[in-house]
């Protein structure tokens, strides 16, 4: 029996799954065949959109098939038109929801013409988000992590949330976009969360309950030292048999509870943690007892590659935690257990907006990889700023990518909360919805990406509206960049929350994050020959590009180099001068930006341009507070007028 398509609440926003989006299904006979759970998922969307528009299932002359011809796991899907007749085929229920929400995107340009038959297949088995919710609201983190978007979806009152249409809902949302993984709570993992694996794994199986009618996997975050904290060993030692066997009946326990369980997400000896470390063995150690747990059940172990000195002093310049990473995992490549994934942030720092890409992710070619974005924007506004991370994502994607992918999946931090509009911001949602369809398709054109959540999110919005939302989101990730830290160098926020700018928060911090700026220049020498050699990390061509201020990009030569403000960028602007422009740039740009958004409010809904005019005004405050602060101190240190006469404090 399949289950009706989930109600919202009132008041919650539909994000790019308004009714309208469905109208094109409207008034067509459609006929669905084959078996299972997620044909059943088709068949109520299906039934849903006949009922709002017109149209009915059918048995015969149809406009509309959808087949599904077996019941295996393939994601893929053929799509093609001729004689007036779509069809949609797969060979499983999986294919076929992919397929459906294929057609919605399509709208109407799905029943018209001829449309040659062809494989849709993603690129990316597993299209995953983590969440960072914790199920007790903790004292500093709150409810979720870094999260701007409300509460969790899932926990609420110290337990998985009672009613789950919501939860429902957004698994609908998610596979209308291509994600079929969700990591349900917080990779730090304290007292209470530690328990869903075992006398809480009730409560994680009825969310993957809820998620599974569209094609969604449901993980756990774990804790390395479950054995201790649940099971009252002594140790957690990856190499101690009855640690192994306490995994093993954790492991087949859950699985009795779940049984198509994703697998564990697991971050060890990081920002304190517990790991392998504490026993003198491996993450390779760590993984694979994870791994050799789940392996019976097809389950797959995240490993996070997050593991950095946290403790650092800022005085030692010969620590490098860009470095860590990869001088932590490089030598363990190979290592790995087939269904041990190591997860790697796609930059060598934090998430901030200008980072290179990990040198990592090419240099583990004999180990599982997942890639790792962040799409909740800790660094890069905290949804409170418009900052469309497409093209940044894109950028990553495609570094590297000339003799294929050198990952297998891909992963976002969630930004999606209980807020009614899911992400906070409601522009926020196109960063959720540009992941999902990055993840099924990396080399998508990120603007092809934009102009489908335009389409889907506003159906029918003129033109003025599609280009008005084009405009403020398109070049939005270069604008937050122009009036945040320069140049790649990163960090320069508030300690702690991270929001807002503190040019020297982090600078005499255990953190591992410096700018060391002095009266004569700024930035980082990573170079080999004078740095802390992480250039030489990367292969060819990236060490030599990197390795020298001539050949390295202007939007990272603060992120490798150390150098005079008089030194001369690619620009032909001096450091000092391009980071007195970006600053006044970047706040102009967010002043349009505003005046655009507040042209909009006859096409808009009331609700809706309210909540995104309101985090103009703080996005603005913001960006003047960033440009004022990070203006004022590189004048105070550098004595360099601004060669335009503009106001520096
Ligand atoms: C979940 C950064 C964030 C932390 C986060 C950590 C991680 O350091 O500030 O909140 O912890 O990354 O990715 O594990």
């Amino acid at each position: 029996m399949s289950l009706p398509v989930p109600v919202l609440s009132e008041g919650v926003d539909p994000a790019w799954l308004p009714e309208e989006a469905f109208r094109a299904l409207g008034g067509r006979r459609i006929l669905i065949r084959g078996s299972g759970p997620l044909v059943e998922t088709v068949h109520a969307e299906a039934a849903e959109a006949c009922a709002r528009f017109g149209g009915a299932l059918v048995s015969k002359d149809p406009e509309l098939v959808l087949e599904s011809t077996g019941d295996d796991e393939s994601e893929a899907f053929t799509l093609g038109r001729r004689d007036g007749r779509t069809t949609v085929t797969a060979s499983g229920g999986r294919g076929l929801l992919y397929g459906f929400f294929h057609v919605v995107r399509l709208g109407a340009a799905a029943f018209e013409g001829e449309r040659q038959l062809r494989e849709h297949r993603p690129a990316l088995a597993v299209r995953m988000l983590d969440h960072w919710d914790n199920v007790a609201v903790h004292p500093v983190m709150g409810q979720v992590e870094r999260g701007y978007a409300g509460g969790s979806l899932f926990w609420a009152d110290g337990r998985a949330r009672g009613d789950l249409e919501r939860v429902r809902a957004y698994g609908r949302l998610l596979a209308a976009c291509g994600i079929n993984a969700v990591a349900v709570n917080n990779v730090n993992v304290h007292a209470a969360e530690a328990r869903l694996l075992t006398d809480r794994i009730g409560e994680v199986a009825d969310i993957a309950g809820a998620l599974r009618p569209y094609g969604i996997r449901t993980h756990l975050s774990v804790t390395f030292a479950a054995p201790m904290v649940l099971g009252g060993r002594e140790t957690a030692d990856p190499l101690d048999d009855g640690v192994r066997e306490w995994w093993a009946g954790a492991t087949a326990r859950v699985y009795e509870a779940i049984p198509d369980f994703g697998g564990y997400v697991v971050k060890a000896d990081s920002e304190g943690q517990p790991g392998p470390f504490a026993y003198g063995r491996s993450h390779a150690d760590g993984a694979n007892m994870l791994a050799a747990a789940l392996r019976p059940y097809g389950g797959t172990v995240h490993w996070r590659a997050f593991v950095y000195d946290h403790r650092q002093d800022w005085r030692d310049r010969a620590t490098d935690r860009a470095r860590a990473a990869y001088d932590h995992f490089v030598p363990l490549d190979g290592e790995f257990a087939a269904n041990a994934v190591l997860q790697v942030k796609h930059g060598p720092m934090d998430f901030q907006v200008r980072e290179p890409v990990s040198p990592l992710i090419s240099a583990m070619s004999h180990t599982a990889l997942a890639v790792e974005l962040q799409a909740t924007q800790e660094y890069t506004g905290q949804q409170r700023h418009v900052c469309w991370l497409g093209p940044m994502w894109s950028e990553v994607l495609r570094f590297g990518a000339r003799d294929g992918l050198p990952f297998e999946e891909l992963v976002a931090v969630s930004n999606a909360g209980d807020d009614p509009f899911w992400t906070g911001h409601p522009l926020a949602q196109a960063n959720l919805y540009t992941f999902g369809r990055l993840a099924w398709r990396p080399d998508a054109d990120p603007g092809g990406i934009l102009d489908e959540w335009i389409g889907l999110t506003f159906p029918g919005a003129p033109g003025r509206l599609a280009d008005g939302l084009r405009s403020v989101l398109d070049g939005s990730w270069r604008t937050y960049e122009k009036y945040t830290a320069p140049l790649g160098v990163g960090f320069m926020v508030q300690p702690g929350h991270h929001y807002g700018p503190s040019v020297d928060g982090y600078e005499y911090s255990p953190w591992g994050t410096y700018h060391f700026a002095d009266r004569d220049g700024v930035g980082v020498d990573r170079s080999r020959a004078t740095g802390t050699g992480y250039a030489g990390q990367y292969a060819k061509p990236w060490a030599e590009v990197y390795e020298s201020p001539e050949s390295c990009p202007d939007e990272l030569l603060l992120f490798f180099h150390h150098v005079p403000y008089g030194h001369v960028l690619k620009s032909g602007r001096t450091v000092i001068q391009h980071i007195y422009d970006t600053h006044f740039e970047g706040v102009e740009e967010v002043e349009r930006a505003r005046k655009v958004w507040a042209s909009l409010a006859d096409v808009v809904a009331p609700e809706r341009h309210a909540r995104v005019a309101e985090r103009y005004e703080e996005q603005l405050r913001s960006a003047r507070e960033w440009r004022d602060q990070i203006n004022s101190y590189f004048f105070r240190k550098s004595g360099v007028p601004d060669g335009r006469g503009r106001t520096i404090y």
